[in-house]
């Protein structure tokens, strides 16, 4: 007997006009400029001295920055989002998902909340989404990555904010500074800690608490002990097999030798290295890695 086999047609769960009512919104601090399937629009901080306002928003040239700094002597700080700002990104999207820096050090999070309320007083139709990412960096990164994987397969608000939630108590930031002068002259840190830290030239490696602020884990002596230092804690903090981003302040050596050290206990890693941006490059100072992971 003959008989007719069904075809199954595979529909795209998430149409093309339907991802394009979505938006990805997020503060520069994520060093995430484009995206490829979903749009997305970076706002930019500002780091401002006496001489100059330099705008990250991907012009500036975070070499020549860092030497600007090397010599700079007088006092510098930057400037977060306004909620104009945001409320020309999110542009008019019908759903926004929008990632900020942590709300503990910056009110880039405030912002765009407001933005929010601005937004849906004037489009009470339309939703969005802010997330306070309690980091920075490669971990907002990582959750930027995220929901562009969600919109693309769900294309449904409400199943993209639920599986946010999900993942963000998959990612962790472990980070290791050179000097803690700027977190500490902008108020970002304890002086006394910075003091300790910094002026000794010890190395420190610290991650992003569970509150969102600044914690220092130890001292590394050498850029050799910071490597294991971040590998350790990366696996007390439960790695195995997710996703890595590490993001490097000038110091392209000091995150290859990360991804190596992750490679030989992980072969099959999924890590990638990224020049960190403006605004992390400035905190993080000269030789500063932050590395972004799923646990
Ligand atoms: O609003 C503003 O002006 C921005 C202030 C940002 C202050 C902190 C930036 C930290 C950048 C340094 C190490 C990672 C710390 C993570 C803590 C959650 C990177």
């Amino acid at each position: 007997m003959l008989t007719v086999k069904k075809q199954i047609v595979f529909a795209p769960k998430g149409k093309k006009g339907e991802i394009m009512k979505f938006k990805i919104v997020s503060d520069s601090s994520a060093d995430m400029r484009t995206l490829s399937q979903v749009p997305f629009t970076s706002v930019p901080l500002k780091i401002i001295t006496k001489e100059t306002e330099y705008i990250d928003d991907g012009t500036i040239d975070i070499k020549a920055m860092q030497e600007a700094f090397l010599k700079y002597k007088g006092t510098s700080h930057t400037s977060c989002p306004n909620t104009a700002e945001y409320l020309e990104a999110f542009g008019d999207a019908e759903g926004v998902f929008c990632v900020t820096i942590t709300s503990k050090l910056s009110g880039s999070y405030n912002s765009a909340i407001s933005a929010k309320k601005a937004y849906i007083e004037e489009h009470p139709d339309r939703r969005v989404c802010v997330i306070d990412s309690l980091s920075t960096g490669p971990e907002s990164a990582l959750i930027i990555e995220k929901l562009e994987e969600l919109i693309v397969s769900f294309a449904d608000f409400d199943k993209v904010k639920e599986g946010i939630d999900e993942y963000l108590k998959k990612t962790r930031l472990i980070f290791a500074l050179e000097s803690m002068r700027n977190l500490a002259n902008n108020g970002r840190v304890n002086p006394i800690v910075a003091k300790l830290a910094g002026i000794l030239g010890v190395r420190v490696v610290g991650r992003a608490s569970d509150e969102g602020t600044l914690e220092i884990v130890c001292k590394a002596r050498g850029e050799k002990n910071a490597i294991s230092d971040i590998v350790k804690n990366m696996v007390k903090d439960g790695f195995s097999d997710g996703r890595v981003r590490i993001h490097h302040a000038n110091n392209i050596k000091f995150a290859e030798g990360v991804k190596a050290e992750l490679l030989k206990l992980f072969p099959c890693v999924n890590a990638e290295i990224y020049e960190a941006g403006g605004l992390c490059s400035y905190y993080a100072e000269e030789g500063g890695l932050l590395v972004g992971f799923e646990v």
